[in-house]
């Protein structure tokens, strides 16, 4: 196990506002984070999310908002620092590829690339999607329409310069066998090495001509040209935490042997990201991430949410609407991790009521009623006695957290949040039942005091580990329950989680 870990977000384009898409990427890298600082330490853990601001679908944007590139975006990203701010993301860095610390980078690595033989010059001729910024050749292309987003290529012949991914696909196929747990879910692993051996890797086109598309980074070696933004965008995951020295050789604090990597996407990108970036960094002299990790789609009436389908729900509504926390729990909890989900305002309220409303919610407030009205606010103190054999069974339950949780959260773990959370809560409601099978007001009116204390004591303990144990999903939460529970004593406020009546 590595003592420090990297991860990083997709960077999005700031084209229009983000979207629920976008927030469920930042929310589940945010988590990790959170896990991996509560274990490593604050100092070892570097959280990178950012923007893809050059290329094609900015400059038309830009365009049709009548403003510059450069202007549009410096308005867009703040849409976009606005809303981690809001939903308390905690990136340790915010890169932007048009910053100068990224530009430079970007044509360094090109100058590397070319310098050794890994680009070239070519007439290309084939089909082209704009929206897509992708190359077809014939054959990919049926009834002149994109075979990604089936909207219409159009045919162009121009000079280019290519990156030579095809040289590098037999070294990448072996890498990948060679490293499960290289791609992640273990099916996204299968559907990169079968796309593998099923075709021949056509070379990269990593060029723009400057009279198509000026708003990109130049290319060191033929300033009629820039950078195609792909190229440019996966560099962000380096660029923001290493340079080159004069030797064309890289160093990071946090991209290096010592660290464990991840790059975390959705499955809209898993190609860029587990064909071209591996090969580029293999090119670059540069060490692959240790996980990349593709999640599914958030979809609205079984169509992916996305800017150009028109379908997308602003995670500003929802968060002002339900509140941070109950937002970040429902996009974790809902939906394992990997697969697509349909999102609804409807599913938001059930999983509210049921597990925070009903579950922890109620958890939290019973206990602190009793608290205050068994004991005058005051915390038994001491260990829980275990004779019982429920009480057994619930601190089994709090002793078998860590190991819950480890194998979803930690470094090379399978991201599951959904299933870190279901034993979170079967123990919150093993502490639920254990409060309507002991009916404490009898204890008290038997003057039972021992057991009563006791009672109290595997409540606390339950709440203190669930609080714990939720901080990396729900650090507000977590910290208004530890505000509620002092050491010794309570402090009863507002209920955590009201119910919400049907709308
Ligand atoms: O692709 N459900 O940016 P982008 C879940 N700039 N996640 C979604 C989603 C949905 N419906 N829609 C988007 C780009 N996402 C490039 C990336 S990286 C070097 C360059 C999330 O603004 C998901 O993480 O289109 C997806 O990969 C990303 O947003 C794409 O954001």
């Amino acid at each position: 196990m590595a003592n420090k870990f990297y991860i990083t977000t997709p960077i999005y384009y700031v084209n229009a506002s983000p979207h629920i898409g976008h927030s469920y990427t930042c929310i589940a890298a945010d988590t990790l984070a959170r896990y991996m600082r509560s274990t490593l330490g604050e100092k070892n853990v570097w959280f990178l999310t950012g923007t893809d601001e050059h290329g094609q679908k900015i400059q038309k944007a830009a365009d049709e908002a009548k403003l510059s590139p450069q202007e549009f975006v410096d308005k867009v990203v703040v849409q976009f620092k606005g809303l981690w701010n809001k939903l308390g993301i905690s990136n340790n860095d915010f890169i932007r590829t048009t910053e100068k610390r990224h530009t430079e980078f970007v044509r360094t690595a090109l100058e590397i690339v070319h310098k050794n033989g890994d680009i070239y010059e070519d007439t290309y001729e084939g089909w082209y999607c704009v929206p897509c910024e992708t190359f077809w050749v014939e054959g990919q292309v049926v009834d002149k329409l994109c075979p990604d987003c089936k909207r219409p290529v159009e045919r162009i012949a121009e000079k280019n310069y290519f990156f030579k991914l095809s040289k590098y696909q037999g070294w990448l196929a072996e890498y990948i066998k060679s490293h499960p747990g290289f791609i992640k879910p273990a099916s996204r692993q299968e559907e990169v090495l079968r796309f593998l051996e099923l075709n021949k890797l056509n070379d990269l086109c990593i060029s723009r001509p400057k009279e198509r598309l000026s708003w990109g980074i130049p290319l060191p070696f033929d300033p009629d040209y820039v950078t195609y933004v792909w190229f440019d965008a996966l560099i962000n995951y380096i660029s923001a935490v290493g340079s080159f020295d004069a030797n064309g050789k890289y160093a990071s604090e946090w991209w290096n042997d010592d660290t464990y990597v991840v790059n975390l996407i959705g499955k809209d990108i898993l190609r860029h990201h587990a064909v071209y970036w591996p090969i580029m960094l293999k090119a670059l002299g540069i060490k692959p991430p240790d996980t990349i990790f593709a999640h599914g789609w958030w979809m609205m009436n079984d169509a992916k949410m996305s800017k150009s389908r028109g379908n997308a729900v602003s995670p500003i509504d929802m968060v002002n609407e339900f509140g941070t926390d109950t937002y970040r729990y429902f996009l974790l909890r809902d939906v394992p991790f990997g697969l697509d989900g349909n999102f609804s305002e409807d599913a938001i309220i059930k999983r509210y009521n049921a597990d925070l409303a009903n579950d922890l919610g109620n958890l939290v407030y019973r206990t602190l009623t009793m608290v205050e009205k068994y004991f005058s606010g005051n915390i038994p103190q001491g260990k829980m006695d275990l004779n019982d054999d429920r009480v057994k069974a619930i601190a089994d339950k709090i002793s078998g957290l860590k190991g819950a949780i480890t194998p979803n959260l930690g470094q090379a773990g399978d991201y599951n949040f959904s299933a870190a959370l279901e034993y979170i809560w079967s123990m919150i409601n093993m502490a639920n039942k254990y409060v309507e099978e002991t009916k404490p007001w009898n204890l008290a009116k038997e003057n039972k005091n021992a057991e009563l204390e006791n009672f109290i004591r595997v409540l606390v303990s339950v709440i203190r580990a669930s609080e714990e144990a939720l901080s990396p999903f729900m650090h507000r939460t977590a910290a208004l329950i530890r505000e509620q529970f002092l050491e010794k004593t309570i402090k009863k406020g507002a209920p955590l989680f009201p119910r919400i009546e049907n709308k």
